[in-house]
């Protein structure tokens, strides 16, 4: 039995692969044992970039970090990667714009597997609402980020506003997003933030976690 998605997965939701890890005294194993414990709503493991993992040490490792989410009933999503999704039994999956047609991802994971997408613009949400078996969409960069090499431009809070009154799925915010500038996110209707680097790197989880979930999106 997979987690069925619900928008309050998007709360607080983290995103990490070992190439986030940059305190030699952590680890992936670690940081996302504390993260659950501080209360994040999902977990996505994103694997990307030249020292990440592959293969089956990849899979050893999401076999590992899935267990850890469903102790603690937190969705266990896979970024861009079918085969590993299916063969993990993840709650989720998320795709990019570029990554392989969100259709024949929603086909091939069937409905044990819910499906996210990135939409940054109004042409992608609109594009996104002609679709059935869609979860929810993430949109940005909210904020410059440095956890990802090819990021588009940042868009900001006022356009991802836009995006959630056109969007007919629930939206989370992703990009540079700070315990500092996450209240510039308050009101805009966003269903949550998605986040890599400030909790990765926080210097107390459960501080910055605590701070992601008191803002009234
Ligand atoms: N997609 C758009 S920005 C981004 C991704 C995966 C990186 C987010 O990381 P951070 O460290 O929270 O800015
Ligand atoms: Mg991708």
């Amino acid at each position: 039995m997979t987690i069925k998605f619900e928008s309050k997965h998007l709360g607080a939701y983290f995103i990490c692969g070992t190439q986030d890890i940059k305190n030699e005294n952590q680890t992936i194993v670690s940081v996302l044992t504390e993260a659950l414990n501080a209360g994040i709503t999902a977990f996505q493991f994103r694997e990307k970039g030249p020292t990440s993992l592959t293969g089956e040490a990849k899979y050893k490792l999401a076999v590992t970090l899935k267990k850890l989410c469903k102790d603690f009933n937190v969705p266990f999503i896979v970024d861009d990667d079918v085969a590993l999704a299916k063969r993990v039994g993840a709650d989720g999956i998320h795709v990019g714009q570029k990554d392989q047609k969100v259709g024949q991802v929603i086909t091939e994971v069937g409905d044990q597997i819910f499906v996210g997408l990135s939409c940054d613009t109004k042409e992608q949400v609109e594009e996104a609402n002609q679709l059935s078996g869609l979860a929810y969409i993430g949109s940005g960069p909210a904020f410059t980020t440095q956890s990802k090499a090819d990021a588009d431009p940042v868009i900001g809070p006022e356009e991802i506003a836009k995006l959630v009154k056109l969007s007919d799925y629930p939206v989370v915010a992703i990009g540079g997003i700070t315990e500092d500038n996450v209240t510039e996110l308050a009101g805009t209707g966003v269903a949550g933030v998605s986040v890599i680097s400030v909790i990765a790197q926080s210097d107390n989880i459960n501080r910055t976690v605590s701070e992601l979930k008191t803002v009234k999106y």
